[in-house]
């Protein structure tokens, strides 16, 4: 795919770019210094399902709510999250946004209203609807925004977690990434044929829209659309885009070869990366774009590499901290 870029779009362009290249390179770089044993919490990580917080960091304030699940290193940064915090988190130290003790499926950022993400698949879920619901007590016009993957439509709590949505009318926006797979099971050994996720949500009273993650430009209509009709008091919304992870489940390798899914899958969906069709897109218009998106590139890279410098040099969290709560730390009682 090309985009057709034009300078009404170009500024816009460029933050999508920015903000799909640095969640990757953010996640190349766990990749790539995870083998050295130093980050010794499991890590999920979502290369390939960048264009999804990339939109979501362009539309979002810092005043809305977020949750997340285990894949929420792109989540937090999209929110706005403190990235040296993230990687010191990440490598178990007391600089890290959890005071290193929540590793990687542990992240919080009061600063920037990132609630939280959890191991337990669907838990972020209710906890998410609790933010929506106060805000609407509180008469706020912020919306609580609930990031899930496919398998988390397989918990109970879902259900309920919707159908409070539903029923109260809350500002809450369900943001499904759709990549698949539950681990290792397709949705096909998971779901009876041919149903919609997004139908099956819509029939419980909620409005839906789907999008592919493979156009960007696209999806960030989607998502602004969606935000708008929260914010205007509309209820719950249900977002639904199809994506796909390049790695493994939970670790920094690829696993093409285990045989649960096929190489030639995955191709396909690399084939379709928005990351990479959007820097051709900018690249084929001036050298000048060309040169920008070079300049910018040193820039994330630097500001990353500084990040595993301040994770790598920060202390471990005291014992006498260990039964500190997490969140007092950061504020909220
Ligand atoms: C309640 C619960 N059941 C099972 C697991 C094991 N588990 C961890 S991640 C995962 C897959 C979740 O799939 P999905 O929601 O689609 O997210 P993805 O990993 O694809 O991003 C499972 C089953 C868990 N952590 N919690
Ligand atoms: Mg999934």
């Amino acid at each position: 795919m090309v985009y057709p870029i034009n300078t009404m779009t170009m500024e816009n362009s460029l933050n999508l770019f920015r903000q799909m290249y640095r969640i990757r390179a953010v996640e190349e770089e766990i990749a790539h210094r995870y083998p050295q044993g130093r980050m010794r919490c499991p890590v999920h990580l979502s290369i390939g399902q960048e264009s999804i917080p990339a939109v979501f960091a362009e539309t979002i304030s810092k005043r809305d709510f977020a949750v997340s699940t285990h894949r929420g290193h792109a989540h937090y940064l999209a929110k706005g999250g403190n990235l040296n915090a993230m990687i010191a988190e990440i490598y178990g130290k007391a600089t890290g946004c959890s005071k290193g003790k929540g590793g990687s499926m542990h992240l919080i950022d009061l600063n920037v209203n990132f609630m939280g993400t959890s191991a337990i698949v669907g838990n972020s879920i209710p906890v998410g609807v609790g933010l929506a619901l106060s805000a609407q007590l509180k008469g706020t016009d912020q919306i609580s925004c609930v990031f899930l993957g496919d398998g988390a439509i397989e918990e109970g709590v879902f259900y309920e977690s919707v159908n409070f949505s539903a029923v109260r009318k809350l500002p809450v926006l369900f943001i499904c990434e759709n990549n698949l797979y539950s681990v290792y099971s397709p949705l096909s050994v998971r779901q009876p044929q041919g149903r919609s996720i997004a139908k099956m949500v819509e029939a419980m009273g909620v409005e839906i829209a789907t999008g592919s993650g493979s156009d960007v430009l696209a999806s960030q209509q989607l998502m602004q659309q969606a935000v708008n009709k929260v914010r205007a008091g509309s209820g719950p919304y249900f977002l639904e885009f199809s994506t796909y992870r390049w790695r493994e489940h939970c670790g920094h390798s690829f696993d093409n070869d285990i045989g649960y899914r096929t190489q030639e899958e995955f191709l396909e969906w690399q084939a379709k990366d928005s990351l990479l069709q959007l820097e051709i897109s900018l690249s084929k218009e001036t050298s000048t774009v060309s040169q920008q998106l070079d300049a910018l590139k040193v820039v994330v890279n630097q500001e990353i590499q500084a990040a595993f410098e301040f994770a790598e040099t920060s202390g471990f969290p005291l014992q006498s901290e260990a039964y500190q709560d997490v969140y007092a730390t950061q504020g909220l009682s």
